[in-house]
Parts: structure tokens; C-alpha cells; sequence
């Protein structure tokens, strides 16, 4: 088990520590290029697992070390280093060099303009002292930092500060994934908290100077989160302080280190001027996903990282349930399932399915995925549908009591829900290790007043998995008359068997059945539904997400009628949708969701499931075409819509205002179709918030008339580094299908592409592969760009990099000739010579 070496781990090879950690005492010598780490740690023998002494350890230059105060010579391993060791408890202290401004890699100490931070998850702790880096120890910490720099932050609660050194304590036993240092020349925004118990919290925003105006959004929303995880989950906040940091250069989007979160700046920073709707609302809900982790996390943690949907699954379950309650419940639902499809399905259904639960992994930072957190989070979601609301509250309240302080599994999770609600979750877990997206088909019969809805499931194969049992499905159904009156409120079907029968007596008519409402499993359902059915579900379901849903189908159908049968844009759907858009009583959020057109990655895949070769060009006319004709039929409407729904006055980051945003935003972007940019120049020039910028410049960009407005953008934001990040995406994942690769190129060429930045280098080459039609050019030359850049970049930053190597996973689904250029484009990064395992890993698994 080497860092260097590409052999997998098992989730069944698990054996516990041969030793636990009892205290740790760190001091950090703080230097650029030669940080001192002094370490001193009360070990115990685990007389379950008897074994000799290993520490973990990687990029360590080792001083000395010693034993019970005795100078030892360790043996360095590949990974570490081992050493005789007492079979009673002793004290480990070791001191060792690093180089943090050499760490390109964001893994343990390295530097981020010129301030010093850490990230630790999942195993960075190794690159900054020798130690059990594995999520099952955990201690509490002492930390001292030696450092002239003004501001010095670690873990817990500050303990002692002077001249050139601060000390801090956390009580609270962590393992080392956790633990966190920062130091740095930073600003306060502060504020404080009183529990509902009474007891006060300090809170700060610690800022780059120039960023102070930027927090007050961020603020408000870990103090909604705060009052929201003790109100609805009974969970208090257990330090004195509680410290966020904003980071610019970061491989994710923020980690939930033990009272001391550190951000990337993009998760964090916004002001109005600069941060669109779309932002501020990722913030509120990543800042709340790191808060809630306090508990769901840190308090309970994962006994070894096979476990890590435990936390994420579970977190982002609760930062979903946050923003339901904070915002509007079914736009958010809507949101999430977007997300689930675009992101996670795909994953599901190609070479990178893996289990909620992987049962082997070769690098762990290659599991941060779509699967481990939003099916992990479906997941959780089903069981609290299957279980009701108050049966989930006493689980999660046995689960907070039973595990509190303790390294759990999928296993400690379910008896928690077992022991609460008396069922049997055997079945259910299968959820946990069954990988890719169930299909479920259903058919419907009626006969004598009697409706039988028949469903049929089956999981496709998926890498190293064949022939898979029947999961449990909650099936939400509702049924409608034919007028569009509900006659049968929504009933939760639980689907167990491959075939299941579910009959409804006592009907007059036959009904319009709704079907997975409020989308109650994550699940591909295949039903055959006349058009009519759809516009009356679209125009009177009273579950929200199922009219969406509904209106989603007609467009969709729609579309791929226009690709495979040349048809004209349908009348029917652009009808129904007129009705759609004038009426009032519907959140213009909600309309603005229903005015989007199923994606260009949406399509692809709809032609694929129907047998199909995609063709990414044909697909970008397609909805150019639907485009256009929803601005020629619609213009009246449209333009209605965009009128009604400005919002004078100052920006207000709040749902209500974001929703006609929205609404107006989206009329924007259809009429720009037909209008040669005219309204969208002048709301360019006029803008006064981010939202209305950006907005205005991607309608432009969009229909390739964006020079002038993107010139003035640069030139207005060149200091900006998150606004700028914008620039760069917007450009790389919105320029025409022809212009895109050279668009791309020529950014690569721009000075401000700082590239080590992965906010920089994700803005231009994300964004590239979310251009499908641009970067699926015949030419293979966007895959080449990418390819030339990954191999670049993995150098430095192999999570990063292998992260952005998905770019490629969809490369099946392609013609004979993209397929040969896209493996062209992996192998040729497969065989570089110094290939990180990170890498390495993801190309192997995508060319299987
Ligand atoms: N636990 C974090 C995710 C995270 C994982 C790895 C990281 O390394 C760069 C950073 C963050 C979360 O779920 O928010
Ligand atoms: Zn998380």
C-alpha cells in the first residue's frame, strides 16, 4: 500500500489500528521553503489488533525522532516508516522538514498568495508529519505556530497568543483529516452566535485585504445554518469560535476542518457588484454543507474512507433539506435532480460506476464523486421517505446519540434505522453496493373501476458488476382525472420485486397516472406517455416537480423528433408553454426551470438510450433551431415575462428577487435569438449587478455577438480574480461549435491564465467540456488541447487533473471516429511516463 504504487485497496481487507493516538502536540515552524513540524504524540497498543508501530508519512525530510524521550532511527518505507515500539503506551515525537512553496499539489501546508493553509482530507496530513493518517484515530489536538505573520489560526479554541506565536486546543478528538493551520496577513469579518443553550460563539470571515466587502452573505448564512441544524436537527455548536477561511487557490470547494473551515474563495466571497444569483446561492448552501459537517462528520466520523458517502451522503442530504427551507422547496428539488442527471447518471452509466459504497479504490481522492454524494444523498432521502418524518428524526437522534465521538460505517447508519423502525434493511442497503441507475418500466391496465400500475426494474451491468438483484424502490404516485383534477393524492409504492403489480379500486374514469413524483428515487423511469397527457400533467399536476418533469418530456421529445425525423419545432409544446409562462400564480422561479431546454449532454444521452449515434453538432442546431422558434412564437409572451419581472431597487441576494431574475433572464436569452443582441446590449450597459451582467454577456457570447461587451468585461474586471474566472468560462463554454477550440486555445495564451490557479485552469478547461459541440470537434482537436493541457497540469496538481480526465468518460457514446481520436487523446496521457496515480487511475478506469 505505497502512494506511488497503483495497487488498489479493499473495503474487506480493514483490519483497526495496531495503536491509538491519545494526544497530539504539534509545533509549527513556520518558513516558506523549510517549515519545521514538531510532533508529540501519546500512542497506546490496541490489544485488539496487535501490530507493529507504522506512521504514515510522504515528502518528509525527518530530523529526529524519538521514543519515551529515547533518539530512534526508524526505517523509511515508501509510505512512511516503521519502528520497534513498547507494548505499553509511550510517546512518539518526531521533527520534521517541509517545503510548503514547493507544494503545487494543495495537499497538506503549501502556500496560497503568500499566506500559509492546509488541506488534509483525505490523506494530506502525511505530507506534514509522520502519523496514523487513517480516519479511525482520533485524538485532540494542541497546536502551537511560531510565525511573524499577524494572523495564526489552527483547530478548537485559541489557548495562548504572544509576540510571533499563537496556541490553540481542540477538545475535541478528530482524526487527522481534520486538523487545519493558517497564517497569513488576513481581515475579520466578524460576528457572533449565542447557541440555544446560551452559550456564545465568536465567528469570523478571515480575508486577503481587499475582500472585507465581500463576507456579509457568507456571515448571514452560517448563522441561518447555525439556528437551522438546532432547530430541525437538535445540534448545538461545541467551540468557542468558529473560523472560516478563503483560500484562492484550492482543489474543491471548501473543507470542514474542525472549527476552522477553509473556502476557496469562489465558495465564499460574493458582493452584488460581483457574484451572480446563481452564486450566492452555492455559497449559502456550501457554507451550511461544511457547518452541518460539525456533527455529520466530525463529531461522527468514517472509520476508514470506503465509508466517506457516511459523512457526504448524508451532508449534503441535510444542505438539500437547508436550502428546501430557505428558499422554495420544489426549485430546489428540480435543481438537485438536474444536477443528479447530469453529473451522476452519467457517471452511473458509463466506464466510472462505482457503488455509493466502493469496494476498492486506488487513489481515495478519485471518490469525491457525483455517486458518493448525490446518490449518497438519494439514498438518505429514500430511507427518510420509507421510514416518515418522525421515525427519521428519532434515527437521527439515536445516530447523534449512540455514535457520538466514534469512526462509523454504512453499517452503524442502518441499525441506527432498523432498531427505530422495526424493519429490516437488508434489502435497502443494497443501495449502498449495487452500482449504476436502476431502470424501472412501467405499463398501466384498467379494467371494472380497477387501475393496475405493473413495474418492471432491472440495473444495468457496470464495471465488475453483472446480473443484479431487485433493489427497494419508493415509488411516489398520484393519479388525475381527465379534466386534470387530482382523484388520488400522492401514495408512496414500495417496489421490491423485479415485477410488482399495484392496483387502484374504486375509480370512475381511468386516470392520468403521475409517477415518481417529487422525483422519490433515483431512477430512470420508462413509461410510454401520450402528449396529451403530458401537456395536462404540465399544466395541472399538483406535484411540482412531476409538471416540470412533464414539460421537460415534451421539450425532450420534441427535440429528438426534430434530429431523427427532421420534424419542425412542435406547436403543441411551444402552446403549452405560452399558457405556462403567463401564469402568475406560478413562482417565476419554477417557470424560469420550465423555459429551459433539456441540455446538450441531456440529448446526447437521450439519442444513445434510443440506439442512436449522437452527433454533437446536429444536437447544438437542434436547440439552436427550438431556440429560435420558442423567440419567434413566443415573442409576445416573452417579452411580457421580461418586462414583468425586473427588480427595481438594490440587489437583494434573496430567493423571491433571484426567481424573476430568472424568469427575465431566461426570456433574455430566447429573445436574443431573434433581436441581433439589442435588448441584451442594452441590459449589458445598464447593469448594476453581476446577474444582469452576466446574464446580458452569455446571451451575447451565445449567439457569437460578445466582442465589444467581453473587451469591456476584461478591461472592467482585470483585478477581480473570481470575476475573471467568469470571463474565462463564459468564453470557453459558450463560444460557437467552430470558433471554440481556437477560443479556447487563445485563452490558454492570455496572460491573465494562471494556470497552477484551479479556479483559473477549471473556468477555461471545465468549461471547454461542458461546450460538448465545441470541444467534440470532428478535428479531435479539442481533445488533443485538453489532453496536452491535462498532462501539463497533472505535474503539479494531480487532483485536479484527474478530476478533469471525466472530460473523456462519455467517450462510447461517440462515432467510430471520435471514439479512435478521444482514445488517441487518453492513451497519449496514459503513457506519460511520470504519470501521477491520480491520473492514472481515472484514464485506466475510462479506457476499460
Ligand atoms: N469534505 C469536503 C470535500 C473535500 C474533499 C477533498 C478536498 O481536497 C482538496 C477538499 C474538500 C466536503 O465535502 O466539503
Ligand atoms: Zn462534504
Amino acid at each position: 500500500m505505497t502512494k506511488d504504487s497503483a495497487q488498489p485497496i479493499y473495503l474487506a481487507d480493514y483490519t483497526p489500528p495496531a495503536f491509538w493516538v491519545d494526544r497530539v502536540e504539534l509545533t509549527f515552524r513556520l518558513h516558506p521553503t523549510a517549515t519545521r513540524v514538531l510532533s508529540r504524540v501519546a500512542f497506546r497498543p490496541n490489544p485488539d489488533a496487535p501490530g507493529p508501530f507504522t506512521l504514515h508519512g510522504q515528502d518528509l525530510t525527518l530530523i529526529r525522532a524519538t521514543i519515551d524521550g529515547n533518539e530512534v532511527t526508524p526505517t523509511l518505507t515508501d509510505d512512511g516508516l516503521t519502528c520497534p515500539a513498547p507494548d505499553a503506551p509511550f510517546v512518539w515525537e518526531a521533527e520534521v522538514e517541509i517545503n510548503p512553496e514547493a507544494n503545487k499539489a494543495l495537499e497538506g501546508l503549501y502556500m496560497s498568495n503568500g499566506m500559509y493553509c492546509t488541506q488534509c482530507e483525505a490523506e494530506g496530513f502525511r505530507k506534514i508529519t509522520y502519523y496514523p493518517d487513517r480516519p479511525d484515530v482520533m485524538a485532540p489536538f494542541i497546536v502551537r505556530i511560531e510565525s511573524d505573520l499577524p494572523v495564526l489560526l489552527s483547530n478548537g479554541n485559541p489557548a495562548a497568543a504572544g509576540e510571533g506565536w499563537a496556541e490553540w486546543d481542540d477538545p475535541w478528538p478528530k482524526p487527522a483529516y481534520l486538523f487545519a493551520l493558517v497564517a497569513g496577513d488576513l481581515h475579520a469579518h466578524r460576528d457572533s452566535f449565542t447557541t440555544a443553550s446560551g452559550k456564545p460563539v465568536d465567528l469570523a470571515i478571515w480575508v486577503r485585504d481587499g475582500d472585507q466587502d465581500k463576507c456579509a452573505f457568507g456571515m448571514a448564512a452560517l448563522k441561518a445554518s447555525m439556528a437551522w441544524d438546532e432547530r430541525v436537527y437538535g445540534r448545538e455548536y461545541d467551540l468557542d469560535v468558529f473560523n472560516i477561511v478563503a483560500v484562492d487557490d484550492f482543489n474543491a470547494g471548501a473543507m470542514e476542518n474542525k472549527g476552522l473551515n477553509v473556502f476557496n474563495s469562489a465558495a465564499v466571497l460574493a458582493s452584488p457588484e460581483t457574484a451572480t444569483d446563481a452564486n450566492f446561492e452555492r455559497i449559502e448552501s456550501i457554507i451550511a454543507h461544511e457547518y452541518f459537517h460539525n456533527w455529520t462528520g466530525n463529531r461522527i466520523t468514517c472509520r476508514d474512507w470506503f465509508q466517506l458517502c457516511l459523512k457526504e451522503g448524508l451532508t449534503v442530504y441535510r444542505d438539500q433539506q437547508f436550502t428546501k427551507d430557505v428558499r422554495s422547496e420544489p426549485v430546489k428539488r428540480i435543481d438537485d435532480v438536474l444536477m443528479l442527471r447530469g453529473a451522476q447518471f452519467r457517471e452511473d452509466g458509463g466506464p466510472l460506476a462505482h457503488p455509493v459504497r466502493p469496494e476498492s479504490f486506488v487513489e481515495i481522492n478519485n471518490f469525491y464523486t457525483a455517486t458518493v454524494y448525490d446518490k449518497g444523498a438519494e439514498v438518505i432521502g429514500m430511507l427518510h421517505r420509507l421510514v416518515g418524518d418522525a421515525t427519521y428524526a428519532r434515527a437521527l437522534d439515536l445516530y447523534f446519540d449512540r455514535h457520538d465521538g466514534q469512526a462509523c460505517t454504512i453499517e452503524d447508519w442502518l441499525k441506527v434505522f432498523e432498531d427505530v423502525s422495526g424493519r429490516d434493511l437488508t434489502q435497502f442497503k443494497l443501495w449502498y453496493s449495487i452500482a449504476g441507475t436502476p431502470h424501472v418500466k412501467v405499463t398501466d391496465t384498467w379494467a371494472d373501476g380497477s387501475y393496475t400500475l405493473t413495474f418492471q426494474q432491472s440495473v444495468p451491468d457496470t464495471p465488475g458488476q453483472t446480473d443484479k438483484p431487485p433493489m427497494v424502490i419508493p415509488i411516489a404516485v398520484g393519479l388525475l382525472d381527465t379534466d386534470g383534477t387530482e382523484v388520488v393524492p400522492t401514495r408512496v409504492l414500495e417496489l421490491t420485486e423485479a415485477r410488482q403489480n399495484f392496483a387502484f379500486d374504486g375509480l370512475a374514469t381511468r386516470p392520468v397516472p403521475s409517477i415518481l413524483r417529487g422525483f422519490s428515487a433515483p431512477v430512470i423511469l420508462e413509461q410510454t406517455v401520450p402528449a396529451e397527457h403530458k401537456r395536462l400533467l404540465l399544466a395541472h399536476d399538483t406535484d411540482p416537480f412531476n409538471r416540470w418533469e412533464a414539460g421537460r418530456a415534451l421539450a425532450r421529445q420534441a427535440l429528438l423528433a426534430m434530429l431523427t425525423d427532421r420534424a419542425a419545432p412542435d406547436p403543441a409544446y411551444l402552446e403549452a408553454l405560452q399558457a405556462l409562462l403567463a401564469d402568475d400564480s406560478l413562482d417565476p422561479a419554477f417557470r424560469a426551470l420550465v423555459l429551459r431546454l433539456p441540455s446538450q449532454q441531456d440529448l446526447t444521452q437521450a439519442l444513445f438510450d434510443a440506439g442512436q449515434v449522437p452527433d454533437p453538432l446536429a444536437i447544438h442546431d437542434a436547440l439552436t433551431a427550438m431556440e429560435t422558434a420558442m423567440a419567434t412564437h413566443l415573442q409576445a409572451d416573452l417579452t411580457a415575462s421580461f418586462d414583468a419581472h425586473q427588480v427595481p431597487g438594490p440587489y437583494r441576494p434573496v430567493a423571491a428577487d433571484a426567481g424573476k431574475r430568472a424568469l427575465a433572464n431566461g426570456a433574455l436569452a430566447l429573445l436574443t435569438r431573434t433581436d441581433a443582441g439589442a435588448r441584451a446590449k442594452v441590459q449589458y450597459s445598464d447593469a448594476a449587478n453581476m446577474t444582469q451582467q452576466m446574464a446580458a454577456l452569455s446571451a451575447l457570447q451565445r449567439i457569437g455577438a460578445a466582442s465589444d461587451a467581453l473587451e469591456h468585461f476584461h478591461s472592467q474586471w482585470q483585478h477581480e480574480r473570481l470575476v475573471l474566472d467568469k470571463w474565462f468560462g463564459l468564453q470557453s463554454s459558450l463560444s460557437l461549435p467552430a470558433e471554440a477550440v481556437a477560443t479556447v486555445r487563445r485563452l490558454t495564451e492570455h496572460p491573465d491564465f494562471t494556470w497552477e490557479n484551479p479556479n483559473r485552469f477549471r473556468a477555461v478547461f471545465g468549461g471547454f467540456s461542458s461546450n460538448l459541440a465545441g470541444f467534440h470537434d470532428p478535428s479531435g482537436d479539442g481533445y488533443a488541447l485538453m489532453a496536452d493541457w491535462l498532462i501539463r497540469l497533472d505535474r503539479l496538481n494531480p487532483m485536479t487533473t484527474a478530476r478533469m480526465t471525466t472530460a473523456f468518460g462519455t467517450w462510447k457514446q461517440y462515432d467510430a471516429d471520435r471514439q479512435a481520436l478521444m482514445r488517441d487523446a487518453l492513451e497519449r496521457i496514459a503513457l506519460v511516463p511520470v504519470l501521477s496515480r491520480d491520473t492514472k487511475e481515472m484514464v485506466t478506469r475510462i479506457l476499460a
